[in-house]
């Protein structure tokens, strides 16, 4: 395989952010199972070539030297021996058959399910969770969007994306893309922007981060304090009366109660709190307000720090208030492939809830809101370390690494230890894994088919299906056919019984669902069983380096049902089911991204706008108490933790927890804490110098870097460091694990998304 292959570009994607640019790689080096070469694939429709430093280091991440190559069960001293692939499905099928009968299913609790880059395997795991009657279910949305997401319920029952690459005005809120990246070829189109004498790129950052270095206007607030400046520019838009109210009375309801707490909105004092001028803030409500178009962009610095859904809120006011919505430039509402939401709830796009019975919507124990289908990340611990009745027993945990990317890591490896019964599917032996009574080894993302549901930008959206470069490295499997044998041993699903839809399938796709329908007429059960079904069945008849794109089938069929206008406008048009057999046949063979959906003109978003009588709805009464406080309340401080740590800042060579050998990286001082010249004048330190951080939580000695894009009292650590990597030559980790340092309740009261961006920490000088 290794000569064949030689000097052959084959199409792939990089799989360390949501943006999954396209790629082409050439594979060869050590039994031909190393990515030696990487370049931009210009045909994406979206990356066009694009990509950044981070895709060069691919391979660290398929060869990396703690693959796991075999299931793992635990023994009662806590070391975990080898077992057969067999012996592992009977007994973990055995296992939650027990949890599920003395308990429920739904005190089986399911996180993960897809990273930066694979979303395929969840789609798979909704068949093992019906199963097992799982009714609860977490993952990283629910520490970073769901406020967001319950905003955008509320006012637009939509999920929308910015326009960057034509809008007039970009706002980038707590969001820093020249790192983090966030819509298709990010630095090109900051760049044309920052070029640009007609456009303007505001950032409210409190960092002058590498985003904020490049934009007309850096809005450098105190930390935490996003609300008290964006009230300060809503309120300027009201009060200087900047509000576009034709439009609004002609596309949104309630701004007779949003009025009046905007007009008594208190600038001055909102502007003194977020230490930004007041005249600043209002020239930037002038400058939202002239512009043809505004596009806005919040992310963690805002969704994970105090006020973060109150924020999300009076962001959006801005846009609405000012009319910038569904037209070139701005923001708009993107047509999901299969949503992510509809993917949380296990829904698989259709509108219907195909479980049993509807799901409750907040979490057992704790009560907390569910937003998205997602209990909050952050009680999940107290969802465990109770003696409530109604607590989880056990957990299913694919594709995420709860021990080291949610608060307080010393509380989730509690939790984990009191568990009854837990389960982990990774790649690696990783710090969740190491709690587990199993673990599966999946197959790495370029060893199956995958893909992701990240589809978001507008005015069109392209999914991207990769094949498999590599044959499974021996001892792994793919989540498709994880899933598959545990259905059909929590089922007793025969292969008799697939054997008719595997003929039905051979004679093609329309007999595949003539023979599901009829099997499913006779047995309405099997309706839960449809992913793994359709695996087995359609499966085969693809290329064996795309089987596991056999769920996409159904995904095409109820995408094209659900979409037919976009659909058409992107050259799906006539009956629907032949629509999506063409998308399908498109999808497992171009290799690259596929456009499913376009808008014909940006005021198509409107037709998406789910909310009553398909206007925005501007009030969230739920949220009104919050706004009015802003003009009284001070931002609060703590006395005894003097600095306001960022647990977890994106940085050139940070990807998640996705990359764990230290030696992908290129600089060691890249795990090191960032604080201003003032700071480290204070503290008599120098880069390079240890010193001690203490959080209410925990403490660590980290090296210390200044910058000068750090205000006095900020102070910044990477994410994603600090992994336990158990190398073929021995362990070694690097940095430090931000989330030793946070707390699960320092959580934002509506979504219960994390604090991380906002860890009162103290700092002290090791003597060199
Ligand atoms: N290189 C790289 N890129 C990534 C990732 C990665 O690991 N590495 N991860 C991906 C993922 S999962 C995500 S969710 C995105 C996240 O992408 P971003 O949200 O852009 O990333 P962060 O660096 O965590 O935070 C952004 C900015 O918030 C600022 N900030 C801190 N405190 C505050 C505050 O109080 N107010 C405001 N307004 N800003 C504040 C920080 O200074 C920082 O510049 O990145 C994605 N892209
Ligand atoms: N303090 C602090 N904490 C944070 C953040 C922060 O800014 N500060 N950021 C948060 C954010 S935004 C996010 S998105 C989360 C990310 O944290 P997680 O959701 O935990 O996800 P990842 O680090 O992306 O890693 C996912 C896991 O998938 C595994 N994996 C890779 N490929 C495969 C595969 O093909 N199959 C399977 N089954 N597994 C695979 C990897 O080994 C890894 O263990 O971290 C969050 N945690
Ligand atoms: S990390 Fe860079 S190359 Fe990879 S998907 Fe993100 S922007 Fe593209
Ligand atoms: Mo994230």
């Amino acid at each position: 395989m290794a000569k064949r292959d030689q000097g052959v570009w084959k199409k792939t994607a990089c799989i360390f952010c949501s943006l999954n640019c396209g790629l082409e790689v050439q594979t060869g080096g050590k039994d031909g199972r190393e990515i030696v070469k990487v370049r931009g694939d210009k045909e994406h429709p979206n990356s066009q070539g694009y990509l950044c430093e981070k895709a060069q280091r691919i391979n660290h991440y398929q060869n990396a030297g703690d693959r796991l190559q075999s299931p793992m069960r635990r023994r009662s001293d806590g070391t975990y021996e080898a077992v057969s692939w067999g012996v592992a499905i009977a007994e973990i099928a055995e296992r939650f058959g027990q949890i599920k009968a003395k308990y429920g299913g739904d005190k089986i609790l399911y996180y993960g399910g897809g990273g930066q880059g694979n979303h395929l395997g969840g789609t798979y795991g909704d068949a093992t969770l019906k199963a097992l009657g799982v009714k609860y279910r977490s993952n990283a949305l629910a520490q970073e969007k769901t406020g967001e997401f319950w905003v955008n319920g509320k006012m637009l029952g939509a999920g929308v994306h910015g326009d960057f690459e034509h809008a007039q005005v970009s706002i980038f809120i707590g969001k820093n893309p020249w790192q983090s990246h966030g819509f298709a070829r990010t630095r090109v189109v900051l760049r044309e922007i920052q070029k640009d004498p007609n456009r303007t790129m505001i950032v409210i950052d409190p960092r002058r981060s590498e985003t904020a270095q490049r934009a007309d206007v850096h809005l450098q607030l105190r930390p935490g304090t996003d609300a008290w400046c964006l009230a300060a520019i809503a309120a300027a838009i009201v009060q200087e009366d900047l509000v576009a109210r034709g439009w609004l009375d002609e596309h949104t309801d309630g701004y007779h109660l949003v009025e009046p707490l905007l007009a008594s909105t208190n600038i001055a004092a909102c502007a003194q709190r977020c230490g930004i001028e007041e005249e600043v803030l209002r020239g930037v409500a002038r400058t939202v307000a002239k512009a043809k178009s505004v596009s806005v962009f919040e992310d963690l610095g805002m969704q994970m720090n105090r006020g973060s859904t109150l924020g999300s809120y009076i962001q959006r006011l801005i846009w609405i208030l000012t009319g910038h919505f569904a037209r070139k430039g701005t923001n708009g509402a993107f047509v999901p492939f299969l949503s992510l939401s509809a993917a949380s709830k296990g829904k698989a796009g259709a509108k219907k809830a195909s479980g049993p019975r509807r799901r409750k919507k907040v979490s057992p124990v704790t009560g907390s809101k569910i937003i998205i289908g997602l209990i909050p990340c952050n009680v999940i611990p107290d969802e465990i370390l109770t003696d409530h009745p109604e607590r989880f027993r056990a957990m299913l945990i694919e594709s995420g690494n709860p021990v080291h990317s949610l608060a307080d890591s010393q509380r989730m490896r509690e939790a984990m230890a009191a568990l009854e019964f837990s389960v982990v599917i990774d790649v690696a032996m990783t710090e969740t894994a190491r709690q587990a009574h199993y673990v599966l080894p999946a197959s790495s993302q370029f060893e199956k088919a995958e893909c992701t549901y990240f589809n978001m930008e507008v005015p069109q959206n392209v999914f991207h299906l990769r094949h498999a470069l590599f044959k499974p490295l021996e001892g792994t499997l793919p989540e498709a056919e994880i899933h598959s044998r545990l259905t059909m041993a929590l089922k007793k699903i025969s292969k008799a019984e697939i054997a008719p839809l595997k003929m039905a399938a051979s004679k093609g796709s329309l007999a595949l669902g003539l023979a599901l329908g009829l099997l499913i007429a006779r047995k309405r059960d099997r309706i839960n069983d449809v992913p793994v079904l359709i695996y087995r069945a359609l499966g085969p008849t693809l290329p064996p380096s795309a089987k596991e794109a056999a769920i996409l089938w159904a995904v095409c069929h109820l995408y094209a049902w659900n979409e037919r206008e976009a659909a058409a406008n992107a050259g799906y048009d006539g009956w629907a089911p032949l629509a999506a057999e063409r998308l399908f046949k498109d999808i497992v063979g171009r290799r690259t991204g596929v456009v499913y959906a376009k808008q014909k003109d940006p005021s198509d978003s409107w037709s998406r706008v789910g909310t009553p009588g398909g206007r925005i709805q501007l009030a969230i009464p739920e949220l009104f108490a919050a706004l009015v406080r802003l003009s009284y309340e001070e931002p609060p401080r703590d006395r005894d933790f003097p600095f306001v740590l960022s647990a977890g800042e994106r940085r050139s060579d940070t990807t998640n927890t996705i990359l764990r050998d230290p030696r992908a990286r290129k600089k060691e001082t890249s795990a090191s804490l960032r604080i201003s010249l003032q700071d480290a004048e204070m503290l008599g330190v120098l880069s390079g110098d240890q010193v001690r951080l203490t959080t209410r939580r925990g403490s660590c000695e980290v090296p210390v870097e200044l910058s000068t894009t750090m205000q006095p009292g900020h102070i910044s650590l990477p994410n994603g460091f600090g992994l336990d990597y158990q190398g073929t030559d021995g362990t070694r980790s690097l940095g430090v694990a931000p989330n030793e340092l946070t707390r699960t309740e320092d959580r934002d009261p509506i979504a219960g998304t994390p604090w991380h961006k906002h860890v009162p920490a103290r700092l002290e000088r090791l003597s060199r």
